[in-house]
């Protein structure tokens, strides 16, 4: 006997708008979900002085045929600095440590940065078409470098688990800030 989450589902996917139907969960993440991600601290003070901007969106569909099922997840990243670092996600490292991911960029331009916990380092040049394997315990973050809309799909399994831990202690090993109006990576001063 099938149960109602066990028939196929099809979403609509519209390339143009970076967003797909139906779409079941939305989130924010505001500059202050994220503030202790970026390096200049009295930038990030300045601006919640005044407001606390949309740095992205998250549009999920779980797929809940069993606890190992797949999530697809759609990240809507704005373009913008806080200082002279570019907008980015969070970032995270998977709980489980034989679970990967998969990320294809649908819109826009910049890094998928990754990093393990030792600090191999790798930076993903990113355009609309690329599409990204995330090995198992490599960190990860997406960079939006461009000036509109950087958009990403993620599939991963619903038991992979997020931990931001790491990221939140030590961060990434570089910093992604713009230099003379382009993209530039400088050594992070949190790693060591
Ligand atoms: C989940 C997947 C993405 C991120 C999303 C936001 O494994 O990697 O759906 O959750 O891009 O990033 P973060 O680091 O805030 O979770
Ligand atoms: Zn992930």
């Amino acid at each position: 006997m099938l149960n109602e989450n066990d028939y196929p589902i099809s979403v609509q996917f519209d390339f143009a708008a970076g967003t797909f139907d139906p779409v079941q969960i939305r989130d924010d993440r505001r500059l202050s979900d994220l503030h202790m991600m970026y390096h200049d601290k009295d930038a990030i003070n300045c601006i919640l002085a005044n407001e606390d901007p949309l740095i992205y969106e998250l549009w999920y569909h779980p797929f809940e045929t069993s606890k190992s099922d797949m999530a697809l997840g759609v990240t809507r990243l704005l373009p913008g600095k806080i200082g002279d670092e570019y907008h980015m996600t969070k970032g995270h490292i998977h709980e489980q440590d034989d679970q990967p991911e998969i990320y294809f960029c649908v819109k826009g331009q910049g890094y998928l940065l990754l990093q393990t916990i030792d600090g191999e380092f790798r930076a993903e040049p990113w355009q609309a078409g690329t599409i990204s394997h995330i090995p198992p315990m490599w960190a990860h973050r997406v960079v939006n470098t461009g000036d509109e809309m950087l958009v990403f799909v993620a599939s991963y399994h619903l038991s992979a688990g997020h931990d931001y831990r790491p990221i939140i202690d030590k961060g990434f090993r570089k910093l992604v800030v713009e230099r003379d109006g382009k993209p530039n990576f400088v050594e992070s001063p949190r790693w060591q």
